[in-house]
């Protein structure tokens, strides 16, 4: 058998900041779990999540044939936030993990570099016939559910894995393969009594430990929904453009990381069963502390709390310049024009009415629509002239009917 500790010290030399492994065998209670949310319709809005993609991804050997290991890998992606809060224009949030570069982007060629040099290591040492398969993410794999078989972390209660040194500030990546691996073990760590998350989700998006109503996560609905936020949803996203963080921001695990690596002042540490565990030197990870990865700083066309007047003007060539190599490229315009239009509504701030009666004239009408419910909040005189004009020429009856309902909200129909 290869020497695992060879193989996750080729992972940190790479950059990963823990590396374990786990057997390939089946995922049966991941596969359970799956079928129970998507019955309850937890998961709707994302037609992809199927019962049949759970059949593929909880057995690893339907994924690469004559599967035997999984090589589970994290990056975290901590750092410090720029200071762009000294003025008072109305500013969006951006959340932690589209700050900087696209993490597809920079863990996928390592993935590739450590299966090449898996393969070579194994060639050397065993036998040719090595097989691999690389997940980040998009493919049909239960990230979470391996990490925690591989002891790579725990489920928090907002259902992230917590990582013991980072918290749950990492991305997830493997490697299966048919090669024999020595299996290390899940941890016994667990969030104790702590369920401070599921009482600040603002959505009421975590009902239960463990369990998250996707049609009412932030981060669903600002990067992955396509068409029209929910009208009761909108008031409760306050300045939040492009996913979420706040199940992790309150965790006191993840604030422990955050001060740990200098990120958090000296706010108060909440205290919870199991979080001295968390402080430890996390098992198998490379020496404690280290420097944040400079892929993942904010980028300074993105930033983490962009001025959100100037974002409705973005044409669609401005927005793919932008946001060239950020995760936001997945909302597309609409779709961030979309929640930029929310957040504006919920600042409440007059001075971005003539914007918003700019964006009543969008080729989309899903920004169109999103601008009038904007006005609607805001209010004025300004703001329901423009309405009452938009209405008499709206063609969309969608449109027509958020019009309608932000004249009702400011009191003019
Ligand atoms: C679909 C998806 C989403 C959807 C739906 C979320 C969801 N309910 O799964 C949306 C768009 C909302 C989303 C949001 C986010 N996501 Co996402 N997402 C995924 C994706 C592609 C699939 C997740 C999945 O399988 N969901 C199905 C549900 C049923 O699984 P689950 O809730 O994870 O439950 C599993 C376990 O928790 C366990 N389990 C469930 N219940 C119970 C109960 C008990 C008692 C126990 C012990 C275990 C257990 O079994 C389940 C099956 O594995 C993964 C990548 C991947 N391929 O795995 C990334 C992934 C989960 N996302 C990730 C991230 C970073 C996020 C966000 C933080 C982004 C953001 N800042 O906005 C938020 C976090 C929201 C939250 N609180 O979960 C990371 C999480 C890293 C980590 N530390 O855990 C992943 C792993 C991507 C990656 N490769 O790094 N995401």
């Amino acid at each position: 058998m290869l020497n695992p500790t060879t193989i996750k010290e080729y992972a940190y030399s790479l950059g990963f900041d823990t590396a374990r492994i786990t057997s390939a065998e089946a995922l049966p209670e991941a596969e359970r779990v799956i079928r129970e949310r998507i019955a309850e319709g937890l998961m709707e809005g994302l037609p992809w999540f199927t019962a049949e993609r759970a059949e593929v991804s909880c057995y690893p050997d339907a994924l690469l044939p004559g599967a035997q290991s999984i090589i589970t890998l994290a990056m975290f992606y901590l750092t410090e936030q720029p200071d762009e809060t000294q003025d008072d224009v109305p500013r969006g949030r951006i959340s932690r993990y589209a700050w900087g570069d696209d993490y597809h982007e920079i863990i996928k060629p390592r993935l590739q570099q450590f299966a090449a040099w898996l393969r070579e290591y194994a060639r050397k040492e065993i036998s040719d016939d090595i097989e691999t398969r690389l997940f980040v993410d998009t493919g049909r794999m239960v990230d979470r559910a391996v990490a925690q078989r591989a002891g790579l972390g725990w489920y928090g209660k907002n259902t992230n894995i917590l990582t013991k040194g980072w918290g749950s500030w990492v991305f997830l990546a493997e490697i299966v393969t048919n090669l024999p691996l020595q299996a290390d073990l899940p941890l016994k760590t667990s969030c104790g009594s702590c369920e401070i998350c599921l009482h600040a989700c603002p959505t009421k998006a975590l009902p239960a430990p463990y369990v998250l109503d996707n049609t009412r996560c932030i981060s669903f609905l600002t990067i992955e929904l396509r068409g029209s936020i929910p009208l009761e949803l909108r008031p409760l996203m306050g300045n939040l453009i492009f996913g979420c963080d706040i199940c992790q921001e309150v965790c006191p695990v993840n604030i422990v990381a955050e001060k740990r690596l200098g990120l958090r002042g000296s706010q108060k540490t909440l205290s919870s069963a199991s979080h001295e565990e968390s402080q430890q030197q996390p098992e198998h990870a490379k020496t404690l502390p280290v420097l944040p990865h400079k892929e993942f700083r904010p980028r300074a066309t993105v930033g983490s709390s962009p001025e959100l007047i100037p974002l409705l003007s973005l044409t669609e060539e401005q927005f793919r310049e932008r946001f060239r190599h950020s995760p936001i490229r997945r909302a597309k315009r609409r779709g961030l024009l979309r929640n930029v239009c929310v957040a504006l509504g919920n600042c409440g701030d007059q001075r971005a009415v003539p914007a918003l009666i700019g964006a009543l004239q969008d080729n989309e009408a899903l920004i169109r629509g999103h601008a009038a419910w904007a006005l609607g909040r805001i209010g004025g005189e300004h703001a329901k002239g423009a309405l009452h004009t938009a209405l008499a020429t709206e063609e969309n009856q969608e449109v027509q009917k958020e019009i309608q309902c932000a004249l009702a909200e400011i009191g003019s129909l």
